[in-house]
């Protein structure tokens, strides 16, 4: 069964209470760029995400170049987003900060 999309008036809501998301230009992802202060920082940010990705069942689109990394959430099942980006993107949110 496919997550429902979330409707504008839902994103809106939701990128008001996340730490520097933005909507992508197609209206079918968020999009944060993570600064650490080393490539161990952001690895291990990276590891800590992708355990929690793993138990979400919910994967990250992202890209790391040494203590940066480039995430963009999309849920692909639905082709949008839906309630499960924003799960991952504040799991993301929580290990960066612990991080930081
Ligand atoms: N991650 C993301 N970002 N979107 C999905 O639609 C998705 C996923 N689907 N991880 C999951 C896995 C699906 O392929 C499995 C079969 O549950």
């Amino acid at each position: 069964m496919r997550d429902p999309l979330l409707d504008p008036a839902a994103i809106k809501a939701a990128l008001a209470q996340l730490e520097g998301w933005a909507l992508a230009a197609d209206g079918c992802a968020i999009t944060r760029d993570f600064a650490f202060a080393d490539f161990r920082a952001a690895f291990a940010f990276m590891t800590e995400s992708a355990l929690a990705a793993e138990k979400l069942d919910h994967h990250p689109e992202w890209t790391n170049v040494y203590s940066r990394v480039s995430v963009r959430l999309t849920t692909h099942d639905s082709g949008g987003l839906t309630e499960r980006d924003l799960s991952l993107a504040r799991l993301m949110d929580k290990a960066a900060r612990a991080r930081n």
